[in-house]
């Protein structure tokens, strides 16, 4: 009697480790899957965190706007020329280059309520000698009549005048293409920056 139970008992037992066995083999299968999942997942992420990257970097975010390829922000904080230009370049910038009558006409659009406004020109190195912060040739600009005219000996930097109405009021007539200025880099204005797309 005992022995038929005991039988019976261990027919149960085994029956319940091949089901557990076979449990345990469903669920390592589904393990798996899960990890293939899981790594199809992370590989599908960081390539859609690419496209957003690049996306982002194609688009001139918050509050800088486009204009051909690149992107302008209009700083309203004044400081001086050296400030102005460390803060365009930790937005991953610099103070702007005009380098188009299009361009100059764009960014007179964009300021009218500064007065002044760096860009990226100086003659800090050599009194007379103009240059681009990034190095480009400078040719031409689009200086107000009579200027640069270092005036005092110490204008160094390049501003672009942006209201050009109040400016002719001052007894100065200009246009949009005759609207650069030197004057101490020291000053405190506002500034434009430029990221070249
Ligand atoms: O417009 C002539 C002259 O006007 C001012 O000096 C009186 C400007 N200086 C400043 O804005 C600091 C000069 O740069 C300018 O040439
Ligand atoms: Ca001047």
């Amino acid at each position: 009697m005992i022995k038929s139970q005991l039988e019976k008992s261990f027919s149960n037992l085994s029956q319940k480790s091949d089901t557990l066995e076979h449990t345990l083999d469903e669920m390592k299968q589904e393990n798996d899957a899960l990890h293939i999942s899981l790594n199809n997942m992370s590989d599908t992420i960081e390539k859609l965190q690419i496209m957003i990257s690049s996306i982002e970097e194609g688009l001139c975010l918050n509050s800088w706007l486009r204009f051909q390829s690149s992107c302008y922000m209009v700083s309203a904080v004044e400081t001086d020329w050296n400030n102005s230009r460390r803060t365009c370049r930790e937005n991953n910038a610099d103070l702007v280059i005009i380098d188009s009558k299009e361009e100059q006409e764009f960014l007179i659009g964009v300021g009218k309520d500064s007065k002044e406004v760096w860009i990226g020109l100086s003659d800090s190195d050599q009194e007379g000698t103009w240059k681009w912060v990034d190095g480009t040739p400078f040719t031409e600009g689009f200086w107000r009549s009579g200027e640069p005219n270092d005036s005092n000996g110490n204008e160094d930097c390049a501003v672009l005048n942006l209201n050009i109405q109040a400016w002719s009021v001052r007894g100065n007539p200009t246009t949009s293409l005759q609207a650069w200025n030197d004057i101490p880099c020291y000053r405190s204005i506002p500034s434009i920056c430029e990221r070249k797309l």
